[in-house]
This record gives structure tokens, sequence and C-alpha cells, in this order.
């Protein structure tokens, strides 16, 4: 296999991106459908009929009793903080999150405590999380990376053990759970992301899972200006609504969902077929303790072993229109604002999984999901069986 390091032409004709938006066509067409009759109806937003059908239908997906929908995942985490009064004190989370998770702590007052990951599951460490408890913590607030989901019964008994709140980060867990359990059934509200690059979109969007009808009510209070009646704002609420078109897209692609899952399992299956024999690289295990939709296939590169750098492998790989990426990299504990601002941590296990980690792409633009995946991981491996003279060739172009 020639390689674009060498020849200066991509396998790719297009760029390839981890996150690019999975849009089948009959989730176009059910959109359009849905979206004619909202415009129809010219109800565009502020609680209609669609955003009701999606709250119903994500509830009963996830067995649980009520589905807040908002504007997006970070300000599902902001009204949580808001409606369970953690305005102050510690929130103990992992640095391998997006940022946002950190962020929304600092903006309603929480100073994030960042504990270690579990090197496994790459989710926070409980024993780091027990360590790092003090008497000013407040929430702990585990982030279920790649959509494996946080040990969260071990994680709600130090929480009640230590009087603290738990709150889960379930961006990436639509559709997942652990031993059985999806989000939002261990007796702690969870949000999910709803973003254009996530499994289960509504362009922009999230949602809240919760078992609590008083917290649920309290939220959507909150994310409409804090009114709870006509002209009375009870609440210093925000603007954290759903718009009908947004949810017209999510309720689109829901009679889908289970083809698209099988569709990207079948794509995680052909990279772990194709790759299992390259030395120095190893597979992030998603479905051990749990069900995952598999939208993330990430792999940790061993440089000695299979020859070139993490680094080097994403930038032959971007040669290649292989957008790979090194996700949550540097992790939040290495970003300007808290390296400024909190002295910085002690992170092993975060830093090394962080300098070692790579998502591939598992959407594709124009191609058969398959035979793309089938052919990233040969350019993998022709980078391998190459890696000195790739290594040389990436020195002189840089
Ligand atoms: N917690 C976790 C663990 C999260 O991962 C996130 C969000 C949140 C909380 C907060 O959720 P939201 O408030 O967003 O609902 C993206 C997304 O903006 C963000 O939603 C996501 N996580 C984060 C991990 O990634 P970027 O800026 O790093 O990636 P972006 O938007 O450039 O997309 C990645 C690639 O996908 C692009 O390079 C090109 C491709 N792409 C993207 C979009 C949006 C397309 O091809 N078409 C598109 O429409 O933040």
């Amino acid at each position: 296999m020639d390689l674009a390091v060498f020849s200066g032409s991509p396998f790719f004709a297009v760029p390839q991106h981890v996150g690019g938006p999975v849009v089948e066509p009959e989730v176009r067409e059910g959109f359009h459908r849905l979206a004619d009759a909202a415009f129809g109806r010219n109800q565009l937003t502020n609680s209609g009929p669609l955003a009701a059908r999606l709250e119903e239908e994500v509830a009963v997906r996830h067995r649980v009793g009520d589905a807040v929908l908002v504007a997006n995942a970070t300000l599902a985490q902001m009204l949580l903080l808001r409606a369970l009064g953690l305005t102050s004190g510690e929130a103990l989370l992992s640095a391998n999150t997006f940022v946002s998770t950190a962020h929304a702590c600092e903006w309603l007052g929480m100073r994030p405590i960042f504990c270690d990951i579990d090197p496994d599951t790459l989710n926070l460490s409980p024993v780091d999380c027990e360590r790092k408890i003090t008497a000013a913590a407040r929430a702990i607030i585990p982030t279920h990376v790649f959509g494996v989901m946080a040990d969260m019964p071990v994680l709600a008994d130090m929480a009640a053990r230590r009087g603290v709140r738990l709150l889960a980060d379930a961006a990436h867990a639509f559709d997942c759970d652990f031993g059985g359990v999806p989000p939002g059934g261990f007796g702690a509200p969870e949000f999910i992301s709803f973003h254009a690059t996530k499994y289960f979109s509504s362009l922009e969007g999230g949602v809240i899972l919760t078992g609590d009808p008083a917290l649920a009510d309290e939220l959507r209070i909150l994310r409409n200006f804090g009114f709870s009646r006509p002209f009375d704002a009870c609440g210093c609420g925000i603007n954290a609504k759903m718009s009908e078109i947004s949810a017209a897209f999510a309720l689109a692609s829901l009679p889908f969902l289970d083809r698209r899952r099988r569709g990207l399992g079948e794509v995680h299956a052909a990279y772990r077929r194709e790759l299992a024999d390259v030395p120095g690289l190893r597979i992030h295990p998603v479905d051990r303790l749990g069900r995952n939709n598999y939208r993330y296939f990430a792999l940790f590169v061993d440089e000695s072993a299979f020859g070139l750098s993490r680094d080097g492998l994403l930038e032959a790989l971007r040669l290649e229109n292989v957008l790979a990426r090194h996700y949550f990299y540097p992790g939040c504990h290495r970003m300007g604002y808290y390296q400024d601002r909190l002295p910085r941590p002690e992170l092993p296990a975060t830093d090394r999984a962080l300098a070692a980690i790579m998502a591939l792409p598992t959407s594709f633009v124009g191609l058969e999901p398959v035979a793309a995946a089938k052919s990233i991981a040969g350019l993998i491996q022709a980078i391998h069986e190459r890696a000195g003279e790739v290594g040389l060739a990436l020195r002189k172009t840089k």
C-alpha cells in the first residue's frame, strides 16, 4: 500500500473525521416531514409537541421516570448543579473528560478537583476519588468515557457514605448501560449530549435523566427562565429550551437507532479484527461491563513496539485524510485555564493514557463503513511496517 507521506496523495479523497455526524437518508426524509409539520403548526420552540414526544421516547428508552430536554449538555450540567444547590465547595471529577464538565462546575461556583482514572475503563478512579474527598467536597461527577459507564454502584455508595451528591456526565452514553442499568437508573441524575457529533443527535441539544419527579419539575422551570406559570418567575432560571426543529431531527433518527448501532458495531469488529496483530496497539474495550453504542473506537499506541509515536501515527494518518484524534488530550488539568488557577494534580494514569490514546473515525463521508474501517486499519499496518522510513519522512516535512 502506497502511503501519502511518500507519494503526497492521500488515500481518502475527503477528510474522514472522528465525530462526523451520522445522518442516514431516511433520517433526512423523516426530519423534513416532522419539521414541515412544525412549520405548519407554527410552533417552533417553547415546549412544543415534538419536544414533549422526544422526552417521553428518551425516558422510555432509558427506563427512567423523567427525561428533561435542554439546549445542550453543558447547560444540562449547569441546571442540575443549580437545582441541587451545588454552587460552592468542591466537585470531584476526572481530568479525562471534555472541558465543559469542569467549566460547568466553575460557572456555578464549584471548584473542580481532578482525580486520576482507572487505566482500563478510562473513567474516574473510585480509589483516587475517595482519597481526594475533603470536608469541602459537595459532588462527585464521573464521565462515562466513550460510553463505558463508570462504576455507578460503587460511586453511589461512596457519595452516600461521604455525604456528597452524585451526578454523571453521560454525554457519550445514550443507549449504553452498566450491568444492564442505563444512565439515570442508579439513583443519581445523569445528562447526555445530543450534539451533532454524538451517537444520537438533535444538532445541538441534551437531556437530563432522573428518577426524581420533583427534580425534573424544578429543571423544567429552570430551563424556561424560572417561569412556573405565565408571568411569574419563581426561580432564577435561564433559557435552555430545545427547539422543535432540533427535536424533529432527533425524533427522525429514533426508528433507525438499532440499525445505526449494529452498523457501528460492525465497524468496531472490523477494526478489532484487522488491527489485532499489529504490534504496539492495544484496543480500548467498550462493551465488557455493559452495553455500548459503539460510537467511539479508541486504541493506545506503544511507540517502542509500534515503531512510531502516537503523534507520528496521527500525522501519517492525517496525510491520508484520516483525522484521528487524541481524544481529551491533554486533559483538563493541563489546559491553560486550570493550569493557571489550580495546583497541578499528579494524575499519572491520566497522563499515560492521554499520551498514548487515539480515536479512529467510526462514520465516513460517502464510503461503505466496514470497507473504510478496513482501509484505515490497512493504512495503520502499512505505517507500522515502514515505521522507520515514515518517521524520517515526517521529520523532513516539518
Ligand atoms: N461532556 C462530554 C464528555 C462531552 O464530550 C461533551 C461534548 C460535553 C460534555 C458537552 O456537550 P454539549 O454541550 O456539546 O452538548 C466537540 C463537540 O462540540 C462537543 O459536543 C463534544 N463533547 C466534544 C468532545 O467535541 P470539538 O470542537 O472538539 O469538535 P468539533 O465540533 O470540531 O467536531 C469534531 C469533528 O467532527 C470536526 O473536526 C469535523 C466533524 N464535524 C463536526 C460537526 C459539528 C462534521 O463533520 N460536521 C459537523 O457538523 O467539540
